[in-house]
């Protein structure tokens, strides 16, 4: 199943357009799982046992994955296993080189870590997206308009980032190209919608970064009223690192849930 037909369902199944991220960071690790070898591979499992039923996708920023050498690679390798085959899973690595090098890191992403999307680097062109592009039944998320005070450096002047969109309207051709946008940029969230029409956007900055939820639901919707993957990271998997971080992290999660279907409630749909 391609990855847009897996988010539907998942999204229809949960009644959720939410993403949680995996970024999961030692630190902040309850400590009953600082006994387990891994300890990673185990909080990761809670966190997918107790929220399955809640999300219509997973994101893993494969930094906090590599940034602890071969215990973390095989962490993703175990979790991005465990995560139940009906919900697609998000590989958060923002590639893109020429194209000889590109199709290495797009093997890696879509045949080794079997992640269902891949977030990709729109800097150095078409020709580093295209061997992203060439997996039909993946989805590649572009970088469209970032969440970090760093956009305003390159992103905004000029409004690049709506070049950014018209090029993902243009790569759209298979149905498997999409939008990465700030939560922090709600109001460009819907000149980015216009511009790349019913593609699908994933937006992270939700929670920790303090983007406005309510806005980015009215303006990121597209004219089915889908095509919105909400990421939440931080204020979701460290919501607790206390004896009851279960029913906290399960609470959290209900509340992002909750909060975006009534922002969805509120939008006319086709
Ligand atoms: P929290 O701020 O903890 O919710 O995490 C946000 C996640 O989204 C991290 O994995 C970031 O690397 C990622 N992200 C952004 O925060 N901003 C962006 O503009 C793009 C991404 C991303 O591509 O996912």
């Amino acid at each position: 199943m391609n990855f847009s037909m897996k988010l539907r369902e998942a999204s229809e199944r949960n009644n959720s357009l939410l993403c949680i991220g995996l970024d999961t960071d030692l630190e902040y690790v309850p400590r009953k799982f600082l006994m387990e070898t891994n300890p990673i591979v185990y909080f990761n499992r809670a966190i997918i046992d107790i929220t399955r039923n809640l999300v219509c996708a997973y994101k893993l920023n494969l930094a906090f994955y590599e940034s602890l050498g071969i215990p973390g690679i095989d962490a993703l390798r175990r979790t991005v296993k465990y995560i139940p085959k009906d919900i697609p899973v998000i590989g958060d690595a923002k590639r893109s080189d020429i194209s000889n090098s590109a199709r290495h890191y797009a093997k890696a992403l879509f045949e080794v870590w079997n992640f269902d999307a891949a977030t990709v680097n729109p800097y150095m062109g078409e020709d580093a997206i295209q061997p992203f592009l060439e997996y039909r039944d993946k989805t590649v998320f572009v970088l469209c308009l970032t969440s970090n005070k760093g956009a305003e450096d390159f992103q905004i002047p000029d409004k690049l980032y709506l070049k950014v969109a018209h090029k993902i309207k243009e790569w759209n051709v298979y149905n498997n190209c999409g939008a990465v946008v700030g939560a922090t940029h709600p109001d460009q969230v819907a000149e980015i919608r216009k511009a790349i029409e019913d593609a699908t956007m994933l937006v992270p900055g939700i929670g920790a970064q303090k983007g406005d939820l309510n806005k980015v639901v009215a303006n990121g919707l597209n004219a089915s009223c889908e095509g919105l993957i909400i990421n939440v990271s931080r204020g979701i998997i460290y919501a607790s690192t206390g004896e009851q971080f279960e029913e906290d992290i399960v609470k959290k999660t209900v509340e992002y849930r909750e909060a975006i279907n009534l922002a969805r409630g509120q939008v006319r749909c086709n």
